[in-house]
């Protein structure tokens, strides 16, 4: 190990003490210059405890003068160390004056002040504002911002209301305390796509979502997507917006999705920009996801924030909840409540389950950016959902009003969430806060017993397996939603929801004329594994009669998963399987998007989980040919229906993103994928011919990579999109997650020479190494040179920028579960980044825990 890397000590959840002072106002001036931007910042403080006043800096801070009440402490009631200020200050209020000078232009972090493409942008959370200047930068330091910006760029921005707007200068001011994580600054050359909102008491909110200059026109989506939030979250949560403006900014260099900053929110062009031609059906059901959920932070994040980042699932948990909630009303509810399972078990089940693992609530961590993950933000919002479907929907109702009532203003901690809930309904959630506090996922078993005259018991184990730093699990209570149908299909009991709140608990259900089938685990009523023995003709059952359309999918799923672990080793293709896939397609009432989703195979990744957990070693490469050969299969036994389902759902006219068209061009891509494997890529070839829109372009585009036809239609794609970066995005993704695994690698490195490969811009290294850990035979492969390429990679990106360089070691989070041969390999990679000189804070705590799984 170096020595010279960064401080590796963690913070612990339990060593949190109040800020000994208060701070009652903050004002900062920027001279913003590419190269040295000069920041002066005038903080009135007020003491409140014993204590000297630390504050954070980051080491690219220069420092350039300190006073406190107008004079200058001497050397020795001052000094800086690390990333920290000391200062001995006066008891009482005073005021600390610093000026300091910064160089924004060689931040290619994008954390703090940063530039992209010549515009001034910042990103402070979690802790990014400590690189702008000295501050106590901790979320429950909250102060109203009066912010100055002068430079000679046409537009700057800040957070709150403008005050003042002239040429070379603005001023802003946000009356609504908050932390510094919330802070924001724009400068640039930007254009405006405007509109305006009328709140529910009557104020009116100017909207603008800012692009530059020729991206007008791919903005209006993301501001119609804005007016539906500020709507949806009057109409369903009554809470209205408290700002005379809301600005969004589209960056093309950003880190992650988008940043909640008060009233002026940044966001990754990904995020904003759309049009027909550039973007596909899922993008544009993500921006408006996205835009909801940075909105609806302004109630669930600002007014209320977080006391410190052990408390991060507070506002991404809930914030998440209610996007899903926000999209579910503009769509389908049943395909929103599927989507959002396929993403919580292929990325939170995969981390709950590998070396990565840690609670909603963690307790400890090294570097808080690494702990922006599936498990906080996507666990953390099935939370809400379990605390709902215990508290019922009045409850929970009355449980967020006391929230927003109780804790408007304030920076809060799960505790108390949890006690809003207990006291707004009487229930006593001592042992739901497990949840919070405990790592891993839950393995629930049911076992039904029939007795002959009418009575059903159903007996469920649960069992969490260990994790990390956590070896004993007690019982959590798990809502677990069942139905009873009966053989002929009626729904003799419906939805009700069990509460398992012991290692071992019964239910029965008596007076039943026949022995019913068992739909469990409704709606994914809890985020556990469920374990059942159901043969292959129970679960064609429910796939065809299920009245709960996440019931439904999961049977079929199932069914499509136990095909295809038995086929990789060594079994056809199930008849049962083929059969009940006939029976949906005949289905003419069944929603597109839903059969869109039954009819896509479960990805070889999931594939490999089910053969780990039945304590076998995955091949990925006999993975991949058995789900290939599945496709082929349906398909050869299937063609005339698929063809009829690829003919009658072209969607005619002019392209619209809404929920109806985009499922039945989902149903349509889902039959061609599957046709394609008949027909040598002919429909594909046609398809990426005439389509007028992304969706069916790209989704043309990766079946012809995936049988080697891609050639010409790479070309054309380069040359039609090569302005736009979006889409060369995708141009380089794609290439990856759809070849042959045997070509992935070497595709990868092509791809990595190519001039257009700008590395250091966030989207495209995404797009590069996330196709090709997408590929999961290709990344897998047996030599260990994909391992190699992304050690390669990861080393050369922590330099530049640690936090991407972090993210994208989690491809490595499965590593245990291979063959001898491949986890040498994976191993030897890892210890060479961990060897490396100079590796950052972020990238060592992920690759240190990483390893630790062997
Ligand atoms: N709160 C931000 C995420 C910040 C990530 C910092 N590494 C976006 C969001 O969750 O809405
Ligand atoms: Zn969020």
């Amino acid at each position: 190990m170096n020595e010279s890397r960064p401080s590796q000590t963690p913070t612990v959840l339990s060593d949190y003490r109040p800020y000994p002072f208060l701070l009652h106002r903050t004002r900062l001036a920027f001279d913003l210059d590419p190269k040295a931007t000069k920041i002066r910042a005038e903080l009135e403080f007020e003491r409140r405890d014993n204590g000297s006043l630390v504050l954070d800096i980051g080491q690219g801070v220069d420092l350039r003068s300190l006073s406190i009440d107008g004079a200058q402490p001497d050397a020795s009631q001052w000094r800086r160390e690390g990333e920290t200020l000391t200062i001995d200050a006066p008891n009482g209020a005073f005021t600390l004056i610093t000026e300091c000078v910064i160089d924004p232009s060689a931040n290619t972090a994008c954390e703090g002040l940063y530039l992209s493409n010549g515009m001034f942008c910042t990103q402070c959370e979690a802790e990014g504002f400590r690189h702008i200047t000295p501050y106590p930068d901790r979320p429950d330091v909250m102060a109203p911002f009066e912010v100055t910006i002068r430079s000679d760029l046409p537009v700057l921005l800040s957070n709150g209301n403008p005050v003042t707007q002239a040429e070379g200068h603005a001023v802003w001011n946000d009356p609504w305390p908050k932390p510094a994580y919330l802070f924001a600054l724009v400068a640039g050359d930007l254009r405006a796509v405007s509109g305006d909102f009328t709140t529910q008491s009557g104020k009116q909110v100017d909207l603008n979502i800012w692009v530059r200059p020729g991206d007008e026109p791919r903005a209006g989506y993301a501001l119609e997507s804005l007016i539906r939030s500020m709507k949806w979250d009057e109409d369903v949560y009554g809470r209205e917006y408290d700002l005379d403006v809301f600005n969004i900014v589209a960056v093309d260099d950003f880190n992650m999705g988008a940043m909640e900053n008060k009233g002026l929110n940044i966001f990754n062009s990904k995020l904003v920009l759309a049009s027909p031609e550039t973007a596909t059906d899922a993008d544009y059901e993500r921006i408006e996801g996205v835009i909801g959920h940075e909105y609806f932070h302004n109630w669930t994040g600002n007014r209320i924030t977080c006391r410190d980042w052990f408390q991060l699932c507070l506002k991404e948990g809930l914030t998440v909840f209610r996007d899903q909630q926000f999209t579910s009303d503009m769509r389908s509810p049943a395909v929103k409540r599927i989507e959002d399972v396929l993403a919580l078990r292929s990325r939170q089940f995969r981390e709950d389950q590998g070396p990565l693992a840690h609670p909603v609530r963690p307790e400890s961590y090294i570097e808080i950016n690494n702990f922006y993950t599936a498990t906080v933000y996507e666990k953390g919002a099935e939370l809400i959902g379990m605390l709902k479907r215990l508290v019922g929907d009045d409850g929970y109702r009355k449980a967020l009003n006391l929230y927003f009532d109780r804790h408007d203003g304030d920076a809060a901690t799960i505790e108390d969430w949890l006690t809003v809930f207990e006291d707004a309904t009487g229930r006593d959630l001592t042992q739901f806060k497990r949840w919070y506090t405990d790592a891993g996922t839950p393995v629930l078993t049911m076992q039904e017993d029939w007795d002959g005259t009418g009575r059903l018991t159903l007996r469920f184990s649960q069992q969490t397996p260990p994790t990390p730093g956590q070896t004993d699990k007690p019982p959590r209570v798990i809502p677990i939603a069942v139905g009873l149908i009966s053989p002929n299909g009626d729904e003799v009991v419906p939805t009700t929801v069990l509460e398992m709140t012991a290692a071992e608990q019964e239910f029965t259900f008596d007076g039943l004329a026949t022995r019913p089938v068992v739909s469990a685990l409704r709606g994914f009523s809890a985020p556990v594994v469920l374990k059942r023995n159901l043969d292959a003709s129970g679960r064609a059952f429910l796939l065809a009669h299920d009245t709960d359309s996440f019931a439904r999918w999961e049977a079929g799923r199932q069914l499509a998963r136990d095909t295809l672990v038995a086929m990789v080793a060594g079994a056809e293709p199930d008849r049962e399987y083929l059969g009940a896939v006939g029976q949906l397609l005949a289905d003419g009432a069944a929603d597109p998007a839903f059969l869109a989703l039954c009819l896509r195979l479960p990805p070889e990744e999931e594939i490999a989980v089910a053969i780990a957990d039945a304590d076998d070693i995955p091949d990925p490469d006999a993975i991949h040919a058995a789900r290939e050969k599945l496709a082929t299969q349906i398909a050869t036994t299937h063609e005339d229906t698929l063809r009829a389902i690829y003919r009658e759902n072209a969607v005619a006219g002019t392209y619209r993103p809404d929920a109806e068209s985009a499922g039945k061009r989902s149903l349509r891509l889902a039959a061609l994928d599957l046709l394609n494997r008949v027909d040598g890529g002919k429909a594909a070839q046609d398809l990426y011919r005439s389509a007028d829109n992304m969706t069916e372009r790209s989704a043309a585009l990766s079946r012809l990579i995936a049988v080697g036809q891609a050639d010409e239609a790479l070309t054309s794609f380069y040359k039609d999109f090569k302005d736009v970066r979006l889409v060369v995005d995708k141009w380089f993704m794609l290439q990856l997650a759809f070849a042959r695994p045997e070509d992935a690698v070497a595709v990868a490195r092509d791809l990595a020479a190519h001039p257009d490969f700008d590395w250091k811009n966030p989207n495209r290294f995404r797009a590069l190494i996330g196709g090709l850990t997408e590929n999961h035979a290709g990344f897998h492969a047996a030599d260990g040179s994909g391992y190699d390429f992304l050690a390669e990679w990861l080393l050369r990106m922590d330099s530049v920028n640690p936090q991407i360089a972090a993210r994208m070691s989690s491809a490595f989070e499965s590593w245990t579960r291979y063959d001898n041969l491949r986890q040498e390999r994976a191993k030897a990679a890892l210890d060479r980044i961990l060897d490396a000189p100079d590796l950052s804070r972020n990238l060592s705590e992920m690759v240190t825990r990483l390893r630790e799984a062997a």
